[in-house]
């Protein structure tokens, strides 16, 4: 069994009251071990440790905060492989991806956060009445992070180091249903010489140890990516005690396809931004849109690359989808299926649980394509949050903008296009935070980052976390 512990003070505790949850392994569908499920004192210890660390840490100097940041990159770098394989075994998610894609943007995220500190800089204004006003950007004392499961370093990572980098401390709080490689970043933590009571990870069930986070009176701060509704929850407790607040919600992102684009390119790219981690990525492009002079065609070609797709064990490096996160989110996506079903969606492909030789618990399901017959359909306007997306054809640039417009959600839209024109407008009209013309999913870690609509506030990424992480103070000086 692999149980972990709270992080507090540079320490690894068990949880005051002695609770405990049991710890999934996804591919197989067993128990491996179990994780604290925190109270409220254990929050209160984690944040009184926090506390007492944080007059030290925001004096530190800048250097000094970016080199432990980039030690902190360094190490995770160095023991890739056992955190990978890690991830793996707690998310379900192919080693291959968490070797190439989740392990690394952890360390990216200390390294990028470790340098942007060192280059965050603030106004200053001279009045025309001899006076001059700068601005100092102050850390905000103790901070509260909580994240979710899909990408769980990655994500728990991209609120950490800047949260830390700008000389807060911090509580933070990964998903009860993958803790395992937060905990082991604690022991990374300390290997690197971050002082003791910096960060503090409590592990937990969201309504309570979660809950008393937001609730604390005395964490002024709230980044969270999750669950559409768990954000609304969180801004209610934390609005009327003015802490500032990060939301990182779903999405139900579009993914428009013009006849004039480069096919290949868009077909690969569309398999990925479709099935990739399973499809539990808020970003992936769960709506296809496809223009009807090319949609039969597309259909056809589409179908038979997701048909090539092996379902299998994570560990494998053949897999190209691994297992969904927990038994019930499968039960949750699948039902998406029955109503796509109810709703005279047609299944071209998938739409099953697979049995995997020798994991036959485990929580595996085909990668699914469903053809709609409208966009208001359900399947077309909620999140599934699955390895399922939608197809249907598309007549003109309007037309489609206004399907793709048409859900509560405003996360990320992909385009295909050659149209410079085209291009242009549909970006400039499109209700998202971040569109993506002939590409998905690449990133560099100086942009904005977030949503619009029921898919959060607030931006992260670059200097939009630092600020979110620093107060404002203006200072004028007559002379
Ligand atoms: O998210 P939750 P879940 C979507 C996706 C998924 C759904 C629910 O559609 O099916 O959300 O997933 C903590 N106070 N996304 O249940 O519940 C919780 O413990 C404080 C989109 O995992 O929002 C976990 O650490 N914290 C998404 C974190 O919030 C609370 C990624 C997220 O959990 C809390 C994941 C509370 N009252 C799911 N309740 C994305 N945008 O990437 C829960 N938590």
């Amino acid at each position: 069994m692999e149980n972990i512990k709270n992080y507090i003070n540079g320490n690894f505790h068990n949880p005051i009251q002695n609770h405990w949850i049991d710890n999934y392994n996804p591919s197989n569908g067993e128990v491996y071990g179990q994780i604290p499920n925190s109270s409220k004192e254990d929050v209160e210890q984690a944040y009184k440790s926090a506390k007492s660390a944080f007059p030290s840490w925001s004096q530190t100097s800048i250097e000094e905060r970016s080199r432990i940041l980039i030690k902190i990159s360094e190490l995770l770098e160095a023991n890739l492989d056992r955190f990978a394989k890690a991830e793996s075994k707690d998310n379900g998610k192919p080693i291959s991806l968490a070797k190439a894609v989740d392990i690394p943007r952890a360390a990216s995220n200390f390294r990028f956060f470790g340098n942007a500190i060192t280059q965050f800089a603030s106004e200053s204004h001279e009045s025309i009445n001899q006076a001059i006003n700068y601005t100092l950007r102050q850390p905000i004392g103790v901070v509260g992070c909580i994240s979710p499961w899909n990408l769980p370093l990655y994500l728990f990572t991209w609120k950490i180091a800047p949260a830390i980098a700008a000389g807060n401390c911090v509580v933070a709080k990964p998903s009860e249903v993958t803790p395992m490689t937060a905990y082991l970043l604690g022991k990374i933590c300390n290997e690197a010489g971050l002082p003791k009571g910096v960060l503090n990870i409590v592990h937990g069930l969201g309504g309570s140890t979660g809950q008393a986070i937001i609730e604390h009176e005395n964490i002024k701060a709230i980044s969270f990516t999750g669950g559409t509704a768990t954000g609304a929850h969180i801004a209610k407790v934390a609005a009327p005690m003015f802490k500032k607040l990060s939301l990182e919600l779903g999405g139900k992102n579009p993914n428009i396809i013009f006849a004039d684009c480069d096919y290949d390119d868009m077909l690969n790219t569309t398999v990925r931004s479709s099935f990739a981690n399973q499809g539990q990525i808020c970003l992936c492009g769960s709506r296809i849109f496809v223009e009807a002079s090319i949609y039969e065609k597309f259909k056809k070609d589409f179908v038979n690359k997701v048909k090539a797709l092996k379902v299998g064990h994570p560990s494998e490096v053949s897999t190209n989808i691994g297992a969904l996160v927990s038994k019930p989110h499968l039960e949750k996506v699948k039902e998406y299926i029955n109503i796509a079903k109810a709703e005279n969606g047609i299944i071209l492909c998938g739409g099953n649980q697979v049995t995997v030789a020798g994991f036959e618990n485990g929580y595996y399901l085909e990668p699914t394509v469903i053809e709609v017959p409208n966009d208001d359909c359900r399947v077309n306007q909620e999140e599934i949050f699955g390895p399922v997306v939608t197809i249907m054809p598309f007549h003109n640039e309007d037309e489609v903008l206004q399907m793709a417009n048409k859900v509560k959600y405003g996360l990320s839209a992909t385009l295909w296009t050659n149209n410079l024109k085209r291009t242009m407008k549909m970006s400039n009209q499109l209700q998202a935070g971040i569109v993506w013309v002939n590409t998905w999913m690449m990133r560099d870690l100086r942009t904005p980052f977030g949503g619009v609509k029921a898919s959060g506030i607030g931006r992260e990424g670059g200097f939009e976390a630092l600020r979110f992480f620093t107060e404002a103070k203006n200072v004028c000086i007559k002379y």
